[in-house]
């Protein structure tokens, strides 16, 4: 049964059907099904999939773009049975966390920050196309004690160095820990550019940040 779901749900976000995305996750809703099984076993196969087509050009910009707000859509319907996974516990740490300057990818980040949220964190998601400036100031404005960014372009994932040289700069670490993520992020690149650590996936990113703030 999950299993037909699953691939209908990688299937209307290959075909960039936002409202058939919405009703899965809320059918999945309906089952009980575990809403972050629900986006990586269902609704992440079509996009990757989309994404794949697309970096081999077989598939176009505006398939993408459809894929895209699909996949936003469905992640927006299953974010508060997210949240609902959290209990209320103590306050974990407070989190700035934003996609870097130059980058409109949103979704892995918002997913991120929802997980986050559910785990006890206090998440300021400034968003997308985040310049260093703004995600330093916002951090120091509401003493943050972790700095979260997510690149998902080769072209964009050097603004993470960026930042972290400006906090080095600055003397704000190890008062400011960085963790980055993104799909072309590795943990070389983490160690390269002396970030506190990187996740493939947003479970990950929450046992990282736990052990950031020195909670796990
Ligand atoms: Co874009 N795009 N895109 N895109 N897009 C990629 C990234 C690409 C790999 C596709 C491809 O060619 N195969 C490619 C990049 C190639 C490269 O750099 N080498 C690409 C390109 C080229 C582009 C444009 C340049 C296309 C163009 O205009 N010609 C353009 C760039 C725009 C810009 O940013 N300036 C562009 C635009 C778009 C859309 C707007 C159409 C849309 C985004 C919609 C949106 O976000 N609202 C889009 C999409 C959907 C994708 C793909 C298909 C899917 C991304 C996604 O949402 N994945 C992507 C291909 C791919 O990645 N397979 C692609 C699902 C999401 C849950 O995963 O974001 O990886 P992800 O997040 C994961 C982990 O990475 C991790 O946890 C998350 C949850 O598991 N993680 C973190 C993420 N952030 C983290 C932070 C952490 C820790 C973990 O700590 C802080």
């Amino acid at each position: 049964m999950s299993e037909e779901l699953y691939k209908q749900m990688a299937q209307c976000i290959i075909e960039g059907e936002k409202e058939i995305a919405i009703e899965l996750a809320q059918k999945s809703i309906e089952l009980k099904m575990h809403p972050l099984d629900t986006i990586t076993k269902g609704f992440v196969v079509g996009v990757n999939y989309i994404g794949d087509q697309f970096g081999a050009g077989e598939a176009f910009l505006p398939e993408l773009v459809m894929a895209g707000e699909a996949m936003k859509a469905a992640v927006a319907v299953l974010e508060p049975e997210l949240l609902k996974l959290g209990e209320a516990r103590e306050v974990m740490g407070r989190v700035v966390l934003a996609t870097v300057e130059g980058d409109i990818h949103e979704i892995g980040k918002t997913l991120v920050g929802t997980m986050l949220s559910a785990s006890g964190f206090e998440v300021t998601d400034l968003g997308v196309d985040q310049p260093a400036d703004k995600i330093i100031g916002k951090a120091l404005e509401i003493d943050a004690q972790i700095i979260g960014m997510s690149a998902l372009l080769t072209t964009t994932m050097v603004r993470q160095r960026e930042v972290i040289e400006e906090l080095d700069k600055e003397g704000l670490r190890p008062r400011i820990r960085v963790m980055v993520g993104g799909a072309p992020i590795t943990k070389d690149w983490a160690e390269k550019i002396k970030a506190d650590g990187t996740s493939e996936d947003a479970v990950g990113a929450v046992q990282l940040a736990k052990r950031l703030v020195g909670k796990e």
